[in-house]
């Protein structure tokens, strides 16, 4: 799937399925772009007058800047800039869902997150709302990482804790085919923010993994596109890795727990439940039973019997292969079918019956 420059800005764009196809134009949906700033004085309006003319609101949210951020929007003459303020500060998710809520409001369809320092390159945003628009997902981000030049020019250490946060946010959200999970430019389709639970999105830095979580519960197709890392001058991120790598495993560890108790327990019992429970009960059971004998033999100054070892790794052998194939089930399980138009069919169903 490409997407080619729009024929006229804000009217249509067009795409080709591939390279050589014939390009179809396709009416462009209502776009808002929602920008969480936070001391963005020296770069929210270059960041304003980048916003590409197809984009139909650009919904600012003012996290509680103690500097002159919102004077400078306010300042600001494009017509589609909507300023809305924190009295206080809340964080980058906690901007998110304020901002979510307003573009919602003024009718946006699709709605993308731009970050106030620049590091969103606007060149990129047709690609990145593209397979929304074309119904093939119903969120997508950016993935620096499709590109091996990016891995290349990361220091070691900090691809190795990239690579172990993906890991666990993959397992945890159970999106397998998706990487660079904190990725902080993204775009949904606005039909889905109604259904997000608010009170699960995280309100600081843990907000981009938080959706994962949140979308992987409303089975939503969430796409990668590759977009190329970009660090403007002064694009410092306040995020501090010690903290991240003490508080994000926990909470996604938790977000695991959740997903597969909902997804395998609560709403559906299927062979991954099934392999789970006997996976876990046989590997404790030869576990237990082995440490135990073992200590006991020991003890003794006994050799334990050819029996009393095949009962304990017996199990162990059986619930290591169930708990795989478990696994092996769960990435076949990566939502495929775009859920926005069936709950667009549906609001459209009780705006006709007269339910609100
Ligand atoms: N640091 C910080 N950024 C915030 C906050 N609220 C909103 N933001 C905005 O969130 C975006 C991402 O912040 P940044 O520190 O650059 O994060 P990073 O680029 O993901 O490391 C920027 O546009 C900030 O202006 C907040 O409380 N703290
Ligand atoms: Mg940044």
């Amino acid at each position: 799937m490409r997407a080619l420059e729009p024929a006229h800005p804000s009217d249509f764009f067009l795409v080709a399925a591939s390279s050589n196809a014939r390009a179809v134009p396709i009416e462009l949906p209502d776009v808002a772009v929602v920008i969480p700033a936070f001391r963005a004085a020296e770069t929210i309006a270059g960041v304003i007058a980048s916003v590409p003319s197809f984009v139909r609101q650009i919904v600012v949210v003012n996290d509680g800047s103690p500097d002159r951020t919102s004077d400078l929007v306010r300042d600001l003459r494009d017509p589609r800039v909507v300023l809305v303020e924190h009295s206080d500060n809340q964080g980058v998710g906690a901007a998110m869902l304020t901002g979510y809520g307003r573009a919602v409001a003024l009718g946006a369809e699709i709605i993308a997150k731009m970050d106030a320092d620049g590091q969103m390159d606007p060149e990129h945003l047709l690609a990145l709302i593209t397979p929304i628009v074309v119904g093939e997902a119903d969120y997508t981000k950016g993935n620096r990482f499709l590109h091996e030049r990016e891995l290349r020019s990361m220091p070691g250490r900090r691809r190795f804790g990239n690579a172990g946060l993906s890991f666990l946010t993959k397992l945890a959200s159970g999106y397998w085919d998706i990487f660079d999970p904190t990725n902080g430019y993204t775009a949904i389709h606005a039909t889905l923010v109604p259904l997000l639970s608010a009170g699960r999105v995280g309100k600081r830095y843990f907000f981009e993994s938080s959706m994962l979580l949140n979308l992987s519960l409303l089975r939503a197709v969430v796409r990668d596109v590759y977009i190329p890392a970009r660090y403007p001058a002064g694009a410092t991120s306040h995020l501090s890795e010690s903290r991240a790598a003490l508080q994000f495993p926990w909470r996604l560890l938790r977000g695991f727990v959740r997903r597969v108790r909902l997804e395998y327990f609560v709403r559906d019992f299927t062979a991954v439940s099934l392999y789970l429970v006997a996976g876990l009960v046989l590997g404790l059971f030869g576990a237990v039973w082995g440490v135990w004998h073992w200590a006991a033999s020991a003890q003794a100054g006994a050799v334990a019997s050819t029996g009393t070892v095949m009962i304990a790794v017996l199990p162990i052998i059986v619930g290591v292969q169930l708990l795989l194939q478990a696994l092996t089930l769960d990435i076949q399980n990566v939502p495929t079918q775009p859920v926005h138009q069936s709950v667009r069919l549906v609001s459209a169903d009780r705006g006709m019956i007269g339910r609100p």
